[in-house]
């Protein structure tokens, strides 16, 4: 059971959306509180004592606070999946799993942040060439990764590709995916969007996303 959890979030975060594709495949019940990141709420000192990395998402479960998408998504798995599917327990599957989750953690979402940070923070909206490929190299990995799988990591969903799902649609705030390059990442994120509710989940604070990014940064190739 699900006593009171808490997700600390705002939409236009893909980590944030990847919780909430994990909480809504759990069929959890949470309370959402929306912060204001662009108007600096992370660093009230109520947030700050809650994670003091001042990010978003934040779980709060009845008290215990976890933070960071990853840790938070196999918590949840672990603490109140009915089965183990999107996490497995078996180790060497679990190893692959966490493989997934780490590559988004460390490349993937950071060729993202390495540039949404310096514009929403400082307003640098010229994105150099070695941050452009970044982001194709990080393309390039999630290709090879799927193989001939319909999922990141076989034929079944974890949450790696929620994590990752989250991300990589995202990328195209700053680079469209090109279709004809990476056909079986675009195939993928396609079959994400079958997930239900995914539209509300991820789409709806994807596109704000790209709102907000896509017209202002300028590309070095
Ligand atoms: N690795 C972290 C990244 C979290 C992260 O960078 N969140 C951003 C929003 S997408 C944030 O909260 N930024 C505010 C800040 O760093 O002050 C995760 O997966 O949760």
């Amino acid at each position: 059971m699900s006593g009171n959890l808490i997700l600390y979030g705002m939409d236009i975060s893909p980590p944030v959306r990847a919780c909430k594709l994990t909480l809504r495949a759990l069929n959890l019940d949470y309370e959402y509180k929306e912060m204001d990141l662009l108007g600096g709420e992370q660093f009230e000192e109520e947030f700050l004592r809650k994670n003091p990395q001042h990010t978003v998402p934040l779980l709060d479960d009845n008290g215990a606070l976890i933070w960071d998408s990853h840790a938070i998504v196999c918590y949840l798995v672990d603490k109140y999946g009915k089965s183990d599917d999107l996490y497995p327990r078996d180790l060497v599957k679990r190893a692959h799993v966490d493989q997934r989750l780490f590559f988004d953690a460390s490349i993937l979402f950071m060729s993202l942040r390495n540039v949404s940070i310096p514009y929403f923070v400082h307003q640098v909206n010229v994105v150099p060439k070695e941050k452009v490929d970044n982001i194709k190299d990080a393309y390039g990995h999630l290709e090879t990764f799927l193989g001939e799988n319909r999922y990141l990591k076989g034929s079944s969903l974890t949450v790696a590709d929620f994590c990752c799902g989250a991300t990589a649609s995202s990328l195209a705030a700053v680079l469209e995916l090109d279709q004809e390059k990476y056909p079986k990442v675009a195939a993928w994120l396609e079959r994400l969007t079958e997930l239900p509710h995914y539209e509300e989940d991820n789409s709806r604070g994807l596109e704000n996303y790209i709102q907000l990014l896509k017209p202002v940064l300028k590309l070095e190739e």
